[in-house]
């Protein structure tokens, strides 16, 4: 029987909670510190260093961007801390949230008493300076933001909560009404850093209930009037009785999944009653576990739901105990950073719950579009979130096919393997088999085997069409320059246009069935034209004759070449090229360099 020693090196050759979040394509996350109040600094401890970077694949500085720390007096700004983090954060791979911009508490000594006399004027002025200097600076580097925390009052009873006192809303505020400067707040954020995630956070909405009706309701007229926001942060301060339930907690999440926006538990912890020496009983380590992956597995199931972090790296640093004296032992990890129930639970959650897979999200590997598949159409599908951490791309199997299992992952049509593009955790290419070819629908199922176990997705009935055709763009953008050679095979392009009269040849998918047929995943011996007919296009909107449209000899069965002359009469430069097979066009937005 093992013994665990102490100083042992914990968790040898454990799955760790980052590896197993990264084949959910999702990043788990813990509040971190450095040494933002003076103390010591913490990411210079190699224990606690190490555990953040091999546990967690994500961090928040639990303080060390919050206005107390970061503008220590009215003209002065230290992000010092900050850095520092953001540093750790990088040289380990990891992302960094943002953490918060817009509070009602911890502020510098000078703030309170400035505010006191400041007009709205000066303190809109302060507001918007503080936002744009902050997020100025950790631009590109902070991936999403808390812009405004816990903006509303807690509930009493039924009735909706109203906003919370603070010095940016009433006391005596930046001058705007109601959420307004809720939403200065937000658009003061995004003009510094467009392509950050902005959040709104707060704790006691993870369920239904009137605190999430007021935050919804503000949500929504955000959403309505195009105010940058992408999501909602839930803190998810929990304790083993009267947690959300999966059901509120699922039903949540798709009320703002609804308004397009994303969910992240930012904060969870869920503390217990411990004795002197901070130990919980067995019983409630049990029963926190269960929390633990009843949220990880609502997260799991819930597409919008894209991050999930916990409040602190292990007890030893975690909040709970200085506020709620008698309570601690909230995290996964322990006081001697060993794995907790809770921590198995996790895994436990990841390593079981089903991947999803949505129809909506399997869309044209080439343009995009959505709704009925074609036989032999290259697809691209989205947000199936278990598989490789890593991108697998395709492999020739023994017969020089495609290989209809890339790392564990498998795609059935009907129950046939489709072979395989490339595979990675959110994102996996299949070649719809041919003989979809006639059917009204096909089930879709995708299915995960990462050794312990296949895990299947549900199933997705989806219409098949007999062609759905796209072309390639050059840069996998689904627009722009096409993937096009000129007659020479060089690619055409701006620096190598094609004149009146040259034939190019585009490459696409969605052409369907092949006349005499066509083996999934192998390569196309030749050519052999599309069974649907006809084949028109158009270049520049002028037609254009098409020489050949059919399989792409060379190629996987499934790509689309079509051959077509250049009209004469163009103007020099790009042209937009349209290919329609039977009745589907494909995509608007790809061109063609015409001289
Ligand atoms: O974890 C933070 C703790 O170190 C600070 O003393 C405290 C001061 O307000 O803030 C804690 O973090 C809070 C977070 O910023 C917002 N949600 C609630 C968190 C726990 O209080």
């Amino acid at each position: 029987m093992a013994v665990v020693l102490a100083g042992t090196a914990p968790l040898a050759g454990q799955t760790t909670l980052r590896q197993a979040a990264a084949v959910r394509a999702i990043p788990i996350g813990a509040a971190a510190s450095a040494d933002e109040y003076g103390s010591s600094d913490l990411l210079k401890n190699p224990a606690y260093a190490n555990l953040l970077s091999s546990q967690y694949s994500m961090l928040e500085p639990g303080n060390a961007m919050k206005w107390d720390v970061t503008q220590p007096t009215q003209t002065t700004f230290n992000f010092q801390p900050g850095d520092e983090l953001v540093a750790f954060a990088q040289a380990n791979g990891m992302r960094v949230r943002g953490h918060n911009l817009c509070w009602h508490t911890q502020f510098p000594s000078w703030l309170a008493p400035y505010a006191a006399r400041a007009t709205p004027a000066q303190m809109a002025t302060l507001l918007e300076n503080h936002i744009t200097a902050e997020v100025s600076h950790f631009k590109g580097q902070v991936f999403a933001w808390d812009v405004v925390n816990e903006a509303f009052n807690d509930p009493s009873g039924s009735a909706v909560p109203g906003l919370r006192d603070s010095i940016w809303y009433d006391q005596p505020g930046i001058g705007q009404s109601g959420t307004g400067y809720i939403e200065q707040a937000f658009r003061w954020a995004h003009a510094a850093d467009p392509n950050a995630l902005l959040f709104y956070n707060d704790y006691s909405i993870e369920g239904p209930g009137a605190k999430f009706t007021a935050v919804y309701n503000m949500v929504q007229d955000f959403v309505q009037r195009g105010v940058p926001i992408h999501g909602v942060g839930f803190e998810m301060h929990l304790m083993t009785n009267g947690y959300p339930s999966a059901a509120g907690l699922a039903q949540n999440m798709q009320q703002l999944a609804a308004l397009g926006l994303q969910v992240h538990i930012t904060e969870m912890d869920v503390r217990l009653p411990v004795d002197s020496n901070g130990n919980a009983s067995a019983a409630n380590l049990q029963a926190q576990a269960q929390v633990y992956q009843t949220i990880m597995t609502v997260c799991l199931q819930q597409p919008n739901c894209t991050a999930f972090q916990v409040w602190g790296v292990s007890y030893a640093d975690s909040w709970i105990p200085g506020f709620f004296p008698g309570y601690g032992a909230a995290l996964p990890f322990d006081k001697n950073d060993q794995p907790t129930a809770a921590f198995n639970a996790l895994v436990t959650a990841m390593q079981t719950t089903a991947p999803m897979l949505n129809a909506n999200y399997v869309v044209n590997a080439a343009g995009y579009q959505g709704g009925a598949v074609a036989p032999g159409e290259i697809v691209t599908i989205y947000g199936a979130n278990y598989g490789p951490a890593n991108l697998v791309d395709y492999q020739l199997d023994a017969s020089g096919k495609f290989s209809t299992s890339l790392a564990g992952v498998e795609v059935l049509f009907d129950g046939v393997p489709a072979p395989l593009v490339y595979a990675l955790a959110g994102q996996v290419s299949a070649i719809v088999p041919f003989g979809v070819a006639g059917k009204q629908q096909t089930a879709v199922q995708y299915q995960y085997n990462p050794g312990n176990g296949a895990v299947a997705s549900n199933t997705a009935t989806m219409p098949v069409t007999a062609a759905a055709p796209a072309i390639f763009a050059f840069d996998a953008t689904g627009s722009g320059p096409g993937a096009i050679l000129n007659v020479d095979y060089k690619v055409n392009g701006a620096s190598n246009p094609v004149a009146a009269g040259g034939v190019i040849q585009v490459f696409g998918t969605g052409g369907g069935a092949i006349v005499g047929g066509a083996t999934d995943g192998a390569l196309a011996p030749g050519a052999a034209a599309l069974a649907t007919q006809p084949v028109t296009a158009t270049i520049g909107g002028v037609a254009a004759f098409v020489g050949y449209a059919g399989a792409a000899p060379g190629l996987v069965n499934g790509a689309m070449q079509v051959n077509l002359t250049i009209p004469p009469g163009l103007a020099p430069g790009p042209q937009p090229v349209v290919i329609t097979v039977g009745t589907a066009a494909s995509q608007k937005g790809i061109t063609v360099a015409v001289k």
